[in-house]
């Protein structure tokens, strides 16, 4: 800084002369014209307008003025600053708009360009039928219950009143993970055969009344072949309270079939045997292709119901007594009903698949055309 200049002559301070004022003004607003963008801008405000511009160097030399050029000097350093940083702004908000117009040019999307992405996969139709089964008896109350894969013995059969000597407990059926210690009094262990274990350890866990569907996969010693595999899925129902009758088992598989058929599919109980329901019976619907006009007539063949005019669903019936009592309910105060059946099936005759086959060996053509139902 100068020293103090007593004898007041403005024209002594070089950096505070008029034109010096106005040379350093046009410099920094031929700078900030010339800046190209917001970098060069943001380079171009820290010299000209920083601690060490020009202007702010100048602005420090009027302390060394006496009083009255004080005000002077200080205008003409004050308008040139002010016209440099209102052009400053200017040139900020000129430069901005360029960019975002730039961004939008070059960011843009064209969406009519043919696209060459991978395919997004497709969730199996095995899953996805099961999850509609679900939601039609979410929707009625039911809770859904999973249960091992790998089971006891004794809660895939002894529990279900499935003798020791009942053919499905032969090695043809069974896959074996563990023998029972012979002579001793401790259960065997299989992978599962159907889901009825998971209805065992429901009402082994939890008081009545009970409302659950168990859906998952079972295993069995079958070969694989368009009709069979060895490890397949069912779905099984279980429902305990007080007064449940087989009016009570008939109406919910009715409801189950039309609300995943249509509400004119009609459904029938055909007497069968299962050792943990008794009475038991098998549940047919009307086919739902050629609603049964296919019989008797060779001249329209039906190839989902081969010309029967109904189709087998699964097997059901009341909880037998010696199954409640096993698992510690009460057969005197509580009645119950079960359905179970077989996913793979239900998808045969659904979408007319012909080979069981083509579930299994996870080729996403097989999967692809059920779309991604959610
Ligand atoms: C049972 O497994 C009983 N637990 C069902 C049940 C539950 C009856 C509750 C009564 C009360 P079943 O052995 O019939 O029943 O098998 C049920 C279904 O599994 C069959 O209708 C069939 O659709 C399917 N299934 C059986 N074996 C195979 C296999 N190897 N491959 C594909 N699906 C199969």
């Amino acid at each position: 800084m100068s020293a103090p200049n007593k004898s007041y002559d403005p024209v002594e301070v070089e950096a505070l002369k008029p034109e010096e004022i106005a040379r350093m003004r046009d410099e920094a607003l031929a700078a900030i014209a010339a800046a190209g963008d917001l970098q060069e801008l943001h380079e171009v405000k820290v010299a000209q307008t920083g601690g060490t511009s020009p202007l702010a160097l100048a602005n420090r030399e009027i302390g060394a003025l006496p009083p009255q050029a004080k005000a002077e000097a200080g205008k003409r350093v004050g308008q040139a600053r002010g016209q440099v940083s209102q052009a400053l702004k200017a040139r900020q908000e000129e430069l901005e708009a360029e960019r975002d117009a730039r961004v939008l040019v070059e960011e843009a999307v064209d969406v009519t360009l043919p696209h060459d992405r991978v395919r997004a996969g497709a969730r199996h139709p095995l899953t996805t039928l099961s999850e509609r089964i679900e939601d039609v008896f979410v929707a009625m109350g039911y809770e859904v219950a999973e249960g091992p894969e790998v089971e006891s013995e004794w809660l895939n059969f002894d529990a279900l009143n499935i003798a020791p000597d009942h053919p499905a407990r032969t090695m043809q059926d069974t896959f074996f993970v563990e023998n029972a210690a012979a002579g001793e009094d401790q259960s065997g262990v299989v992978l599962r055969t159907h889901t009825s274990p998971v209805q065992i350890r429901t009402m082994l866990d939890r008081e009545p009344p009970l409302y659950v569907i168990c859906p998952g996969r079972v295993y069995r010693t079958d070969e694989l072949d368009a009709t069979h595999t060895p490890v397949f899925n069912q779905v099984e129902l279980l429902a305990i309270d007080e007064g449940l009758t087989m009016a009570d088992l008939r109406g919910t598989l009715d409801h189950m079939v039309k609300a995943l058929f249509g509400d004119d599919i009609k459904t029938r109980l055909r007497p069968n045997y299962f050792p943990f329901t008794e009475p038991s019976a098998e549940l047919d619907m009307v086919c739902y292709v050629c609603r049964g006009a296919s019989v008797g007539d060779p001249q329209r063949p039906c190839r989902t119901c081969s010309s029967e005019g109904w189709i087998e669903l699964g097997g059901c019936g009341m909880v037998n007594p010696r199954v409640l009592t096993a698992c510690g309910v009460d057969p005197e105060k509580y009645s119950g009903f079960a359905f179970g059946f077989g996913i793979e099936r239900m998808l045969m005759f659904r979408h007319n698949v012909e080979d069981m086959r083509d579930m299994v060996e996870g080729d996403v053509r097989f999967t692809r055309p059920f779309g991604m139902e959610i």
